[in-house]
């Protein structure tokens, strides 16, 4: 009887498979069978092809970056590294994994890399996990400076693992101040002194972070997620070898899909760094996303993204330069990155809703808290601007000049209060012509 009703059971989930791979489970579109899903992926297309994108944490991928990102590859379960996987069948993956690793090591000029963390912030709490242990020192920049959350922050696991001791800027600069660095790193000790964030325009002085983890016996790590891109392209000093380890997103300036790379030169650091990535933090990479880290990686080792890292400084400083004449104050003076911080401070203005009219105006930005900033931190008193994704898509400086004036049109616009919504109307529709004449995607 058992044997009858189970068999029965058996033979109707078989017809049901049956019936859903003749209904084209296989090879339907998501806009045949899931049109929810498929609309909100055509209308994020339609919005990126029509707004001036200056989130600096944003970029434009190639078809090829895409094509791997969409690849069977997500299908794949394995874990540990190409030639000790714990699951069978990693051929192909290791072929993957291995050329992200090369073309990581190549383009960063630099022995060892870890390709697997899915973000920027599982890099840099794996670096945390193999450099130092809970209670340890942390040196690093504060987030209202310009560092990152996971550097630290008290809201972040960082900041309750850490001791954490912050570096800022020089109230009157706006520019790091190194003696500072050194002489905290002198007084605290720390295991690790942090250089790099999330909003800290100017170049980093490597050399002296240097000097601040030497007088601790500390290790340096760079995390050099926003200006990666202009590394790889010769547009900004090198962190090896002054830095210990070195992390990065892939998707910034370089231009890469959403994930992370860990770099370093001590062969000492390896096993300590790619334990604390898989067992400690991760277990299966994201192996599709691993092809689109190598094919990326492989685009920013062709001399065109030399070109291009250029044109992403020259924009940033052209942009910061149009903003500057507007009138506008820029934390640091200025940029040597592909982003800058505006103050709204002296305009009056407070950023969460500068950065709402913008994007009623077709240019999307985000609010960014500046330096001692005292507003809250729903509305912060900063915008943060970068051009990494605009640049992607072929504006150049004479691009950037109408971008500094649209948006200073609207800042002016919001200062003089209180309706915007004309000027937010007619730069929208300037903004969108702009970004038009520059397609993306077909
Ligand atoms: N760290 C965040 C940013 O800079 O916008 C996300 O990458």
């Amino acid at each position: 009887m058992q044997n009858g009703s189970s068999g029965l059971l058996a033979a109707n989930a078989a017809t049901a498979v049956n019936r859903i791979l003749s209904s084209g489970y296989f090879t339907a579109p998501v806009a045949e069978t899931d049109p929810l899903i498929a609309d909100a992926i055509a209308g994020e297309l339609a919005r990126q092809q029509d707004v001036i994108e200056l989130i600096a944490s944003e970029n434009i991928v190639s078809r090829a970056v895409l094509d791997a990102q969409g690849s069977i590859l997500t299908n794949k379960t394995v874990e540990g590294y190409p030639g000790k996987r714990y699951h069978a069948g990693a051929a192909h993956v290791d072929i993957v994994e291995r050329a992200a690793i090369e073309r990581a090591c190549r383009l960063f000029g630099c022995a060892h890399a870890n390709v697997q963390p899915h973000s920027g912030s599982q890099a840099n709490h794996a670096v945390w996990h193999a450099l130092a242990s809970p209670g340890d020192t942390l040196l690093s920049m504060d987030l209202n400076a310009g560092g990152h959350l996971s550097h630290g922050a008290d809201v972040n696991c960082s900041g309750r693992w850490f001791r954490v001791v912050n570096y800022g800027v020089r109230a009157d600069s706006g520019l790091i101040d190194y003696d500072e660095v050194v002489d905290l790193a002198r007084r605290h000790q720390p295991r690790i002194v942090v250089a790099g964030g999330s909003a800290y325009p100017r170049a980093l002085d490597f050399a002296a972070f240097r000097r601040a983890a030497d007088v601790a016996g500390a290790k340096l790590v760079v995390d050099m997620a926003h200006f990666a891109g202009l590394v790889a392209g010769g547009a900004h000093a090198d962190p090896f070898p002054h830095a210990d380890v070195v992390t990065t997103t892939t998707y910034k300036s370089l231009r890469g899909p959403r994930g992370a790379v860990i770099l370093w030169n001590d062969a000492a650091l390896t096993k300590r760094i790619d334990n604390a990535v898989f067992p400690g933090l991760q277990g299966t990479p994201y192996l599709h996303v691993l092809a689109a880290k190598a094919v990326a990686l492989g685009e920013a080792l062709r001399p065109e993204f030399r070109a291009y890292a250029e044109a992403v400084l020259a924009n940033a400083r052209g942009l910061a330069a149009r903003l500057r004449q507007h009138g506008h104050a820029l934390v640091g003076g200025g940029t040597d990155t592909p982003l800058m911080l505006v103050d709204l401070r002296p305009q009056g203005l407070a950023g969460g809703p500068a950065a709402q009219s913008l994007e009623r105006a077709a240019i999307i930005a985000n609010m960014n808290p500046i330096p001692s900033d005292a507003a809250d931190r729903k509305v912060m008193s900063g915008l943060r601007f970068g051009v990494s994704g605009a640049t992607t898509r072929g504006f150049g400086r004479a691009e950037f000049d109408v971008v500094g004036d649209l948006i200073a049109e609207v800042l002016a616009a919001l200062q003089r209060g209180p309706d915007t919504a004309a000027v937010e109307r007619s730069v929208a529709e300037r903004a969108t012509a702009l970004a038009r004449r520059f397609p993306i995607y077909g």
